[in-house]
């Protein structure tokens, strides 16, 4: 009884993005089997010590009977999740072709689709429906379940539109908004054509928050060119009401990553990869296969540095771990190939019978793997051509307190705002620059590794993912209080 009470004490949290944290199989008609997938979304809020999350969004699958959908939802329950079901048409036009076809590339500066273009502008309007369509299933679900006081929390690009569905339900609803991907100067934004309706619905929102001042600076002046509305040094400003903006950097669960290292299994992993590589220098990329990563570039920046560098060909070697997405895109596919071809050629001219300069696999590792290969890399490279944050910088970085490895870091992730006076930083579409880059990385004295090492280390692990989260929550909970404040006076 207790327990019931200081339980029910706590502000319930509605954490709704567009895929739950789970995957989904089922076993039979009425039997589903789920596995928590744990992303730093999950554990950034299972360390939010004061609220009680609820997770709501689409469990990835195609569930178009009833029988099934009361067995999923049942079974996510357990799981503090609710679902979102949406057909294979809307998945269609909302998920692959709104958010991954046109937001997706647009909000990383990568424009539309090449041979795409003109038929994804035919296509934009029933696309930009069917989002539309998608959020309001969101808002009918959120709005099913809220309770008075709950604090409702929308995350990334493919939300956009939900704070207005919401506040059109209740005006009184708190509803914080949090993008993921970086938001594009006002000049790329403007070339949306649903460019005003996005807007003006993110503005709904209580707050609205971004991984850096740049993107907020960015989303500020988008909403005085595009909306004509006033931006102040709080956030935008619409006939009295102030939607605050701000920046929230993201982190990681640091400590998951430090007391990893230490488990038995981690360790003679360590010791085996250790053996392997002996006599060479590791360096590592670890990204989801998109375009946005840069994989092509990187590989040619070490191909160039190989070249130019004959000393160093038979002791150093790439390890890239790239995880096949949206594999039934074209153009993913397209860069699947791209990447084989170029590791091919350059294992082909480099390598020698017993020994290749590349490592590549097309898949992901699981996260004591991970650790593994962060702890014995020398060098991380990450040369997102445009990235949010990116949080591979940081989870490299907390497992290297004993190697004290160089990080090289394109200036265009969002990290290297935070990481990057200890990082070496790299423009990603200069490969000249980026071998450069890598030679100075690896000559680099064991004073400057470890000055550089300790900044990084420092930041990475006193700004967590769960700090991240509790100061957006508690941020939120004090726009709405000096809203109220500022109605009363
Ligand atoms: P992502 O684009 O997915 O995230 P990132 O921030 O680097 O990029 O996170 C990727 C996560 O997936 C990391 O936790 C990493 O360990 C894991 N991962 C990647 N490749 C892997 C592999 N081969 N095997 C196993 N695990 C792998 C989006 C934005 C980012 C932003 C995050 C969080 O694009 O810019 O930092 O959200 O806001």
């Amino acid at each position: 009884c207790g327990r019931q009470s200081s339980r029910s004490l706590k502000q319930r949290l509605l954490v709704v993005a567009n895929r739950l944290p789970v995957s989904a199989v089922r076993k039979d008609e009425d039997s589903w089997s789920l596995e928590i997938s744990a992303g730093g979304l999950v554990s950034a809020l299972l360390g939010v010590k004061d609220f009680e999350a609820k997770w709501i969004g689409w469990a990835g699958v195609n569930v178009p009977d009833e029988v099934g959908q009361r067995a999923l939802t049942k079974a996510l329950a357990e799981k503090r999740c609710i679902p979102v079901f949406l057909d294979e048409e809307i998945v269609h036009q909302y998920y692959n072709g709104y958010c991954n076809n046109i937001l997706w590339p647009l909000f990383h500066y990568l424009g539309l689709p090449q041979e795409d273009r003109l038929a994804t502008t035919r296509s934009f309007q029933s696309q930009f429906d069917a989002y539309k369509r998608a959020n309001q299933m969101f808002a009918d679900v959120v709005n099913k379940h809220y309770e008075e006081g709950d604090v409702v929390w929308c995350h990334d690009y493919h939300l956009m539109f939900l704070p207005e569905c919401l506040k059109k339900y209740n005006i009184n609803m708190k509803v914080g908004w949090f993008l993921h991907t970086p938001f594009p100067s006002s000049e790329i934004h403007r070339t949306l054509p649903s460019r005003s309706e996005l807007l003006k619905s993110v503005l709904a929102a209580d707050l609205v928050g971004f991984h850096t001042y740049d993107y907020a600076r960015h989303f500020v002046s988008a909403c005085t060119r595009i909306l004509g509305l006033e931006g102040t040094r709080e956030g935008v400003e619409d006939q009295g009401r102030l939607t605050r903006v701000a920046a929230f950097p993201i982190g990681i669960d640091s400590e998951r990553f430090i007391r990893a290292l230490e488990l038995p299994q981690v360790q003679d992993d360590i010791r085996e990869l250790k053996e392997r590589f002996a006599g060479r220098k590791v360096m590592l990329g670890v990204d989801r296969l998109d375009m946005i990563k840069g994989i092509p570039q990187k590989i040619l920046a070490f191909e160039k540095f190989l070249e130019e560098n004959a000393n160093w060909r038979d002791k150093v070697v790439l390890l890239q771990i790239a995880v096949p997405t949206r594999t039934d895109v074209p153009e993913y596919q397209k860069l699947t190939s791209q990447v084989h071809e170029i590791v091919g050629r350059i294992n082909g001219r480099f390598g020698t019978l017993t020994a290749v300069p590349i490592h590549h696999l097309d898949r992901s590792l699981d996260f004591h793997q991970l650790c593994a290969l962060y702890a014995v890399t020398d060098i991380a490279l990450v040369t997102s051509l445009r990235d949010g944050m990116n949080l591979v910088s940081y989870e490299f970085v907390a497992c290297q307190d004993s190697k004290k490895g160089v990080l090289i870091l394109s200036e265009f992730a969002g990290a290297a705002q935070s990481l990057g006076a200890g990082a070496i930083l790299v423009n990603p579409w200069n490969i000249t620059e980026v071998a450069s880059a890598i030679g100075q990385a690896l000559e680099m004295t064991a004073e400057d590794r470890e000055k550089r090492h300790r900044h990084n280390f420092t930041h990475v692990t006193t700004h967590t993912a769960q700090n991240w989260a509790e100061t957006f929550v508690s941020e939120l909970n004090d726009t709405i209080i000096e809203a109220h404040l500022r109605r009363r006076n």
